[in-house]
């Protein structure tokens, strides 16, 4: 191991070098299942050696910090172009913090590097990242209007943990919220983790903002974000990050296809009962609620629970409950509640005792125990697995609110 402060002056060395070197993980349109932007991770190339973000950033000063920012955003341009014929709307993400952003030269560094590889300034996000506060904070907003005006997406990164808060989402010239994979990471032991999402997804669409949910490692999990609306997802279930070559055949294994239909795992059915609940927790009326709850709506778990075989089961019994109790003419809103909360204890009960991806077939829980290989390659674009809208008729819940 090297000592901390001979690591320091070699990770230093190498940012001065220019020994960087860029890797991209795709983000994708959950609806559509198409990768619509990749975002650039830098990594420090030490001989054999190739050095993570999390070991070499907190060595760096705010100086190395820019002069790597500068480096990853010209690789990333220049790779964008080389990408121009395969993928010629593909955006970029870049990473910057709050120390070098307050530094005042990152917005005229941008204008630059867009110019100079004539890419448009719709086609680049810049992701504010959570590790630092604002030493400036007028000079920072100042750079992020500026890039805002020109057409920059400005993205909160890693949203609700460290320094990316709420008043940030609140307070600065963003358009983009990305969630931190913290709150999807315990999912299999505490579904109700989902609240937080669910709370995240309608706070976006409230804002007009576009969001992404990062840490997506399961199919499960992109199975309830999708039931749940998110409309982007990043993570290593979908693809991890990968040098240029190895992205660019990624890209060219074939465009992604639309994800539909009802929940297809135990997580997805939770977080179709959470929009269940959102729905009678917050009807204006009980037109409304009539309409949404009953066993044909939308929301419905009955066809998931017959899938499953569970219809006799006790959560399928408890299901059977709550429908029968919107059936009546009158809504006993107490009694309806307390049969829907005895729902979600069942599902949360399954969703525990079920493990991640075990509710599919046997080949859809061994593809989610090996996310290195990537959901996506399997599922979302080459159309085989647990996304294929294999039922006739399926709907297409998430578009539907
Ligand atoms: O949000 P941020 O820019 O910090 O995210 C990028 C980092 O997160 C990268 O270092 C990447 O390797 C890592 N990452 C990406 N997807 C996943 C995932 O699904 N799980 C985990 N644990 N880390 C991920
Ligand atoms: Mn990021």
């Amino acid at each position: 191991m090297m000592g901390s402060n001979v690591a320091r002056s070699r990770y230093r060395a190498l940012v001065a070098e220019d020994r960087i070197e860029v890797h991209y993980q795709p983000i994708i349109a959950v609806r559509r299942g198409e990768v619509i932007a990749i975002e650039a991770l830098a990594r420090l190339r030490d001989g054999d050696r190739l050095i993570q973000p999390d070991a070499f950033l907190p060595q760096l000063t705010a100086e190395d910090r820019e002069i790597l920012f500068q480096s990853v955003l010209r690789r990333g341009i220049a790779y964008l172009r080389h990408l121009a014929a395969v993928a010629p709307a593909l955006s970029l993400s870049i990473n910057v913090d709050a120390e070098v952003l307050s530094r005042g030269s990152v917005s005229a560094t941008i204008e630059a590097a867009l110019a100079a590889g004539s890419i448009l300034p719709g086609r680049l996000i810049v992701e504010l990242l959570e590790s630092h506060e604002f030493p400036d904070l007028g000079m920072a907003r100042h750079e992020l209007e500026i890039l805002r005006r020109a057409g920059v997406a400005i993205a909160i990164d890693d949203l609700g943990v460290e320094f990316s808060t709420l008043k940030r989402v609140q307070r600065l010239p963003v358009d983009y919220l990305k969630i931190d994979k913290a709150f999807l990471a315990d999912v299999a032991q505490n579904p109700n983790d989902l609240v937080f999402l669910a709370a995240f997804v309608t706070m976006a669409q409230e804002l007009g903002m576009k969001l992404c949910v990062e840490g997506v490692e399961t199919l499960d999990m992109l199975d309830a974000l999708r039931i749940m609306g998110a409309p982007m997802v990043q993570g290593f279930g979908i693809a991890r990050p990968m040098p240029e070559a190895a992205l660019s055949s990624w890209l060219a294994g074939g465009a992604g296809r639309p994800i539909k239909g009802p929940p297809r795992t135990m997580l997805g059915a939770f977080a179709l009962h959470t929009r269940w609940l959102r729905v009678f927790l917050f009807a204006p009326n009980e037109a409304s609620l009539v309409h949404y709850l009953r066993r044909d709506s939308k929301l419905s778990l009955e066809g998931f629970l017959r899938r499953a075989g569970l219809d006799r089961a006790p959560l399928g019994v408890a299901y059977a409950d709550l429908m029968a109790l919107t059936d009546q003419d009158t809504l006993k809103t107490a009694a309806v509640h307390a049969a829907a909360e005895r729902v979600r204890v069942l599902l949360t009960e399954a969703v525990i005792a079920h493990g991640l991806s075990k509710a599919g077939t046997p080949a859809r829980a061994k593809a989610a125990r090996q996310p290195r290989q990537g959901i996506a390659d399997r599922s979302v674009r080459q159309g085989g697995g647990i996304h294929r809208s294999d039922e006739s008729g399926a709907e297409l819940i998430a578009s539907d609110f």
